[in-house]
């Protein structure tokens, strides 16, 4: 029996159309050449676009929880360069807001949120997660809008980087109010972090349903831990939520991302299991292709000075990275977000240097 509307699944979305989309190939484990390319931050300040947007609409909250906005700003990267990859436009700092800590971003400065949980303490919050409703209504029009062969991706920060900003109130440089709770109180701690693994599953869930196709885990801060507490704030998280995401959502490739972790990496690979892993641009690419296992994809690692910079350091770093990952399946990105002042100009050369 056909009714109207039989061709949306339960969550009122149309499934997208069969296509070749690289990039979930390539996160799938097969190789490409040319690399399919996204750019973390690659939905931002650094296009005029956005710019007018951001001004139009009175800031960069507002812009996450309108899905007109959020949906327009996600597919401006795609319209001007053809990205493999459209990134949801949200921030990793809406889910301390769902646990109830109000956010705020002082212009010039960053984020602001209260009030700050020192003591790790959730119980004087009021958690509400309908306040991220609307971000699953922009990955709906997203997903109507793109290319065929554009992958969907989702995104979540990783559970320490979240706790960063939630325990000190702000970005910090060392994360030192986060780690101290945690020698401190470490029970706390924890739970604070089983707090938000439980937010950030329900979170990716949603956004698989409304039509992401592989999520990204943003660890930033995953750099600032001694060994041992490495190891439990950093690899046992993630763990947990890719064997949530696995059980409730299988098939959805998983994207780690722990910046700065320099000889960890093998460990972070082989502990959490993800499906691929974002590397940052002071790892050298061609001891983390030894490292890894052969299989397994590898996003990164361009530094995003030399996308600012151009001219023959960039193409000579591109030429550097595509060699180092010659045999593996490669995901061509930056190592960190593009810079503010990167020119246009620079991101469209990149483009066509990697697609020549
Ligand atoms: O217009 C503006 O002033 C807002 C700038 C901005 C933007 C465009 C912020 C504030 N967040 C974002 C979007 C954003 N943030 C995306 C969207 C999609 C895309 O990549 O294009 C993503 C994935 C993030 C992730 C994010 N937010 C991270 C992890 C990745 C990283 O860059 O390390 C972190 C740490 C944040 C927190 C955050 N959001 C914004 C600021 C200024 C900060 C603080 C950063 C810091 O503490 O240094």
């Amino acid at each position: 029996m056909h009714s109207v509307g039989s061709d949306r699944d339960q969550n009122g979305s149309k499934p997208r159309p069969e296509a070749d989309r690289p990039l979930l190939a390539v996160l799938r484990g097969e190789r490409r050449d040319p690399p399919p390319i996204w750019l973390m931050r690659q939905a931002g300040r650094y296009l005029p676009e956005y710019r007018a947007l951001r001004a139009e609409k009175g800031g960069f909250l507002a812009l996450c929880y309108d899905p007109v906005a959020a949906a327009e700003i996600t597919l401006q990267p795609i319209r001007r360069f053809g990205f493999d990859g459209a990134i949801l436009f949200s921030d990793i700092l809406v889910i301390p807001q769902a646990l109830g800590q109000d956010l705020w971003f002082e212009t010039g400065e960053g984020p602001r949120l209260a009030p700050p949980l020192l003591d790790g303490d959730l119980s004087g919050l009021i958690a509400d997660a309908t306040i991220l409703t609307p971000i699953y209504e922009t990955v709906r029009r997203v997903v109507q809008a793109l290319p065929a062969e554009t992958t969907m991706l989702g995104f979540a920060g990783s559970p320490w980087t979240v706790a960063t900003y939630m325990v000190a109130g702000q970005g910090s440089k060392d994360h030192s109010a986060a780690r101290s709770l945690a020698y401190r109180d470490p029970v706390a701690f924890q739970r604070l972090i089983d707090a938000i693994i439980a937010a950030t599953a329900d979170y990716l869930c949603h956004q698989i349903d409304a039509g992401v196709e592989a999520v990204q885990l943003f660890d930033s801060w995953a750099g600032s831990l001694a060994p041992a507490e490495f190891r439990r704030w950093v690899v046992a998280p993630n763990r947990r939520l890719v064997e949530e995401l696995r059980s409730r959502r299988p098939g959805t490739p998983i994207i780690g991302f722990p910046k700065g972790i320099g000889e960890k990496l093998p460990i972070y690979a082989r502990e959490t299991a993800v499906d691929a892993i974002g590397i940052d641009e002071t790892m050298d690419p061609v001891w983390a292709d030894e490292m890894l296992p052969s299989t397994l994809p590898v996003q990164g690692n361009l530094d995003p000075l030399a996308l600012l910079a151009g001219g023959d350091g960039l193409s000579g770093a591109v030429g550097a990275i595509r060699a180092a990952f010659a045999k593996r399946p490669h995901i061509f990105n930056l190592g960190h977000g593009i810079l503010q002042q990167t020119p246009v100009s620079h991101v469209a050369q990149l483009l066509a240097m990697i697609r020549a």
